[in-house]
């Protein structure tokens, strides 16, 4: 009873003053429709449109302006393939005698090379497809609004919506597991985590395309990836180029084959989406459905780990797991598929002291890896510190197979958090400090979803 009269309290008198400032941030972040109209991840070191950042940020738009919710996705959807491909960056406001983020448009030169349009220039990576749930999220809020423009959302983006998926379900999973398979650690969104440092220190690149690092001008080096990192990622980025950014065209040996286990989770639960989108616009579901059934056949006995107790991803070229114990292992719960062990299992991580489970950090958060892990760093980006896409995807989760005071838990945390620090990019779990850019657009928006007064609109997705 203490601690809900508390909570009341609390959310009272802050909700508010989150969402205020946290809008005030998307605000800031928001580039005119004149150079593209879209939501750039914060001011500086990432000038461009991002893939999945804009799917959160559409989740914070579509609670007090759908209208900016949907031009934020139909800005992404401008950069979308004729494949269905979606790229991770697209270029709206490319200067072409400044360089402002590296690798930029003069590397990817994705319309001379591929499938890309004309009209605007994009990156040849992909990234995780949070959108079918953005999308299907503002249908929801929209459709109690105005019911006749909510449809015609859903007709609007179902079509770009089902070739994406497609694309992920066909081209992207050659082995038709329902699991998709990544060639660059920027693909994941964890571009830096040890998920992916048996495979990258494998990699002598026999050549590195001339690049800048920009990145380290905005933020600390102490908080990026090393030379070497970027050495590889940018010999990766150029095989791809080469094979025009096709797969199927790749030596077989190509050295970085993913199965990834969020990527692919998170596809599985924006598939249900477009299975409930699909009942609403008389579409047929068979083929959805087909995918959907691979995943659920394969995700146990593919990427679980009995002994480790979480998920890990698999080296397609190998054969094998990769064994990296990161928060990563614990976010196929999002899809809600699992058997109560494994569901048991998860939550019994987040309650050990190595992911602050224990009161035993400043911020009773998820950290993007364990405490006692070898690589554990708390101010390197995706190898220690706390991260709010993380978090929030695990509230959704625990909301959804009603872990209802482990959600409220998680909700609690990440609202105190960003109304000590403000809304950052990442945070450290040792001391709560803000890390990364400052005025993170994924960060606000997700504070908003959270501050909203009926969190419980997550129970019915
Ligand atoms: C490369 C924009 C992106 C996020 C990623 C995050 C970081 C880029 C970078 O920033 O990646 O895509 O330059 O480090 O890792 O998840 O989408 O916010």
């Amino acid at each position: 009873m203490a601690h809900e009269h508390v909570d009341r309290a609390f959310e009272r008198k802050q909700m508010d003053t989150i969402a205020r400032e946290a809008k005030r941030v998307l605000d800031t972040n928001w580039v005119k429709a004149s150079e593209g109209g879209f939501t750039r991840p914060a001011e500086g070191i990432y000038p461009y449109q991002w893939n999945w950042d804009s799917g959160f940020i559409a989740y914070g738009y579509s609670h007090y302006d759908q209208n900016r919710a949907i031009a934020e996705m139909r800005a992404l959807f401008s950069g979308q393939w004729s494949d269905g491909f979606l790229p991770h960056i697209i270029f709206h406001t490319s200067k072409a005698t400044q360089q402002t983020y590296s690798p930029g448009p003069e590397f990817w030169e994705s319309s001379h090379i591929s499938d890309a349009p004309a009209r605007v220039a994009t990156s040849g990576l992909t990234q995780p497809p949070v959108h079918a749930m953005a999308i299907w999220h503002i249908y929801k809020v929209l459709t109690k609004k105005d019911a006749p423009a909510a449809l015609a959302l859903l007709k609007e983006f179902y079509p770009k919506l089902i070739a994406l998926h497609r694309y992920l379900y066909t081209v992207r999973d050659p082995e038709g597991w329902g699991l998709v398979t990544i060639y660059h650690p920027w693909e994941s969104g964890f571009d830096n985590s040890p998920r992916w440092d048996s495979l990258l220190e494998a990699i002598q690149p026999t050549y590195v395309p001339a690049y800048t690092r920009i990145d380290t001008t905005f933020v600390s080096p102490k908080m990026r990836p090393t030379r070497e990192d970027y050495d590889r990622y940018m010999y990766l980025a150029a095989e791809l180029k080469r094979a025009a950014y096709d797969p199927r065209r790749l030596p077989s040996a190509y050295p970085f084959q993913v199965k990834d286990k969020v990527f692919s989770s998170m596809l599985y639960s924006a598939t249900r989406r477009l299975v409930h989108m699909a009942g609403i616009l008389n579409e047929p579901t068979n083929e959805l459905r087909g995918w959907m059934e691979r995943f659920e056949q394969h995700l146990t006995s593919k990427l679980w780990n009995t002994q480790a107790q979480m998920f890990f991803d698999f080296d397609v070229v190998r054969g094998k797991q990769l064994r990296e114990e990161t928060v990563a292992g614990l976010l196929p719960i999002i899809t809600d598929t699992l058997t109560l062990q494994q569901n048991q299992a998860i939550a019994a991580q987040m309650d050990k002291g190595t992911f602050c489970g224990e009161g035993n950090c400043a911020v009773s958060l998820a950290p993007s890896l364990a405490l006692d892990a070898d690589t554990f760093n708390p101010h390197l980006y995706w190898r220690g510190p706390i991260w709010i896409n993380v978090n929030w995807l695990l509230w959704k989760a625990f909301l959804a197979n009603s872990m209802v005071e482990r959600a409220r838990h998680l909700r609690m945390h990440v609202l105190q958090l960003v109304m000590n620090e403000g809304f950052w990019e990442y945070y450290s779990p040792l001391t709560g400090k803000g890390l990364g850019a400052k005025n993170f657009s994924w960060t606000a928006a997700l504070a908003i979803d959270l501050a909203s007064e009926n969190p419980a609109h997550v129970l019915t997705e």
